[in-house]
């Protein structure tokens, strides 16, 4: 019974967004890098403050690039390396963690039960950290939208994704992390955020999808996200240290 509560990196995080008032993830797609430029970005990405590595993507289908990916990054950076898996092809022993995450508004029972069901072996066996979240899509819903079956919640209905989150915040889990989809043309806008954060009000709030400034991520962090994902920008960025800098800077408290 002693085992049971959260594990060292889901306390790293929550330390951290009360030390720093929010904390930034940087997202690798590994099916969009290899290990050499994983690890380039991570180091920069490190440099410039992000909190932690997420690793992940909604149609990955090879766990063996996945695991070279991870063991990359985790030889070259020392913040922690989160897995953010679209299917069962994302789990990798390399991960220190998992944001173990169930699509909350699929129409596929496969994406908010029955992949986690047979993942759930291979993390325990693995001794990767679970962290408990709610997955919500939204907006456009982007690629994971398409491939979780979602049917994604309009940016005009906040109330009802506040209620999703409500749920998940009464079904134990501890992060609610809402998605416009990678590469999203408009983010989750800073009033659905705070519509959520009111009624989901225990929860840690991640956010993602489409957030390409600091300015962008300071109006969500400021709307009630605890923690703030980018993934596109690092892709396609050449100076992902500065525009990285720049995003970290402003979501942190005081900065
Ligand atoms: C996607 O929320 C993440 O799952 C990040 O989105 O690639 O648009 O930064 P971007």
């Amino acid at each position: 019974m002693e085992k049971i509560g959260m594990g060292r990196v889901e306390k790293y995080l929550k330390k951290k967004i009360l030390e720093d008032g929010a904390v930034h993830l940087t997202l690798i797609d590994p099916e969009k890098t290899n290990p050499k430029n994983a690890e380039k970005v991570c180091v920069e990405a490190e440099k410039a403050g992000t909190g932690a590595i997420l690793l992940g993507g909604s149609t990955l289908g090879s766990t063996s690039h996945l695991d070279s990916v991870a063991e990359q990054i985790k030889k070259s950076v020392s913040i922690p390396l989160i897995l953010f898996p679209g299917n069962l092809t994302g789990v990798t022993r390399f991960a220190d963690a998992m944001f173990f995450m169930s699509l909350l508004n699929s129409l596929n029972p496969y994406f908010f039960i029955d992949v986690q069901a047979l993942a759930s072996s291979t993390v325990k066996m693995y001794n990767i950290e679970p962290i408990p979240l709610g997955y919500i899509i939204m907006g456009s819903g982007g690629a994971a939208g398409f491939v979780g079956y979602a049917r994604p919640i309009p940016y005009n209905r906040a109330e009802i994704a506040a209620r999703y989150a409500l749920a998940a915040q009464y079904l134990g889990m501890r992060f609610v992390y809402l998605e416009a989809g990678s590469g999203a043309e408009k983010p989750v806008p800073p009033e659905v955020i705070s519509t959520v954060r009111r009624e989901a009000d225990k929860v840690v709030l991640v956010v993602g999808g489409g957030i390409r400034d600091g300015k962008t991520a300071e109006k969500a962090v400021k709307a009630g996200a605890n923690i703030i994902v980018t993934g596109t920008i690092v892709e396609k960025t050449d100076s992902v240290g500065k525009k990285l800098n720049e995003i970290v800077g402003r979501i942190r408290r005081n900065v």
